[in-house]
């Protein structure tokens, strides 16, 4: 038997949810493609009859602009640095934009690197004692597949011993091939987690993250980045679950954009939300949704902390969750 952690790590909106969710066969994490999706690590279990591989799914590295970004960098930092094995994503679809750069006249002709220059960081600053797969996903967009081989054979050159894998999530074969790829650096182990655990979040969890997907779907520019959800009831029956949420920006102009003419916008993301909760529950649920301007809650400790986003401790697969969230649980007063 293999067991272990895989961290999933790169820049934002490049398919790390996606490949998560491919693997597991549920559509767990959210996705979206706007960037900086995922906020928090998630843990994912994935179950094969002689291995056991535990992902975390982690927020994409970016340069952070707010204290929310802050945490969120450092969360996929611990991530990586807790992992047996690291799974780096890298979207190949700048290759099919990318030409390459005219040199100086009279300058001696360098290769130019193809190599994204925040992925070129990443590499040299990731772990160096661990097993690296790199993944580069959406070979779906690049029409000539030859335009590939000069990006691998750089990679090859900054990091040797790292497996390169060229994939498209959107297709089950390639996911399978990254599974054995990495299935094969997994330490001999016995599994970690019961064979019908897929991840360590509450429910709770869950709700709030299907609902800010919609206001990623739902919101243009910069109101989901500046949304986040708190539930102010969670009352969970066996043929019918009533929640309200609150839905929290940091100002007025956004709260007018969430809630759109007439409460349109705000009415169409809490239809979308409750079906995707419903598909989660397996029964009907009852939505009601809030939204409140807390100014500044992508900066104040404070504000984060009551809105979930902790500073990056432990990994989630040894952390215990409840404690995580339990001020999400608590009755409005
Ligand atoms: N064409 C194409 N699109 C893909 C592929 N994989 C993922 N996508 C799309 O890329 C977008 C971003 O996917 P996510 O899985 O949310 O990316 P992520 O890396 O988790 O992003 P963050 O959470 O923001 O770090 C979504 O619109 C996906 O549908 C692929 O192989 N081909
Ligand atoms: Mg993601």
């Amino acid at each position: 038997m293999r067991s272990g952690t895989v961290a999933l790590i790169g820049r934002t909106n490049v398919g790390k949810s996606t490949f998560l969710n491919a693997a597991l066969g549920e559509p767990l994490a959210i996705v979206s493609p706007k960037p900086q999706t995922t906020r928090d690590a998630l843990l994912g279990v994935v179950h094969r009859p002689s291995a056991q591989l535990a992902f975390l799914d982690t927020p994409g590295l970016h340069r952070p602009k707010t204290e929310l970004g802050r945490r969120m960098n450092a969360a996929a930092r611990e991530a990586a640095r807790a992992a047996d094995v690291l799974l780096l994503v890298t979207d190949v679809a700048r290759l099919e934009r990318a030409r390459p750069a005219k040199p100086a006249p009279g300058a001696a002709r360098s290769p130019t690197s193809l190599i994204d220059p925040e992925d070129l960081a990443l590499l040299e600053t990731l772990p160096s004692d661990k097993p690296l797969v790199v993944a580069l996903n959406k070979v779906d967009l690049v029409r000539d597949k030859r335009r590939l081989l000069p990006l691998l054979e750089q990679l090859a050159a900054v990091r040797p011993s790292a497996a390169l894998v060229p994939v498209s999530f959107l297709e089950p074969a390639s996911v399978e091939r990254v599974l054995a790829v990495l299935t094969e650096w997994l330490p001999e182990a016995p599994a970690a987690f019961d064979e019908d655990t897929l991840t360590d979040r509450p429910t709770s969890f869950f709700v709030r993250e299907y609902i800010r997907e919609q206001v990623l779907l739902g919101a243009q520019r910069e109101v989901p980045h500046a949304v986040a959800v708190s539930l102010d009831r969670f009352e969970q029956g066996a043929r019918l679950t009533r929640i309200s949420a609150t839905l929290h920006v940091e100002k007025v102009g956004q709260r007018k954009i969430l809630v759109g003419t007439g409460g349109e916008r705000i009415k169409h993301i809490g239809t979308a939300a409750r079906a995707r909760i419903e598909a989660l529950l397996g029964h009907q649920v009852h939505l009601e949704l809030f939204v409140r301007v807390t100014p500044e809650w992508r900066e104040l400790p404070r504000q984060l902390a009551e809105l979930g986003y902790s500073e990056a401790g432990p990994s989630r697969a040894t952390t215990e969750p409840e404690a995580i969230l339990a001020p999400q649980e608590q009755e409005p007063e």
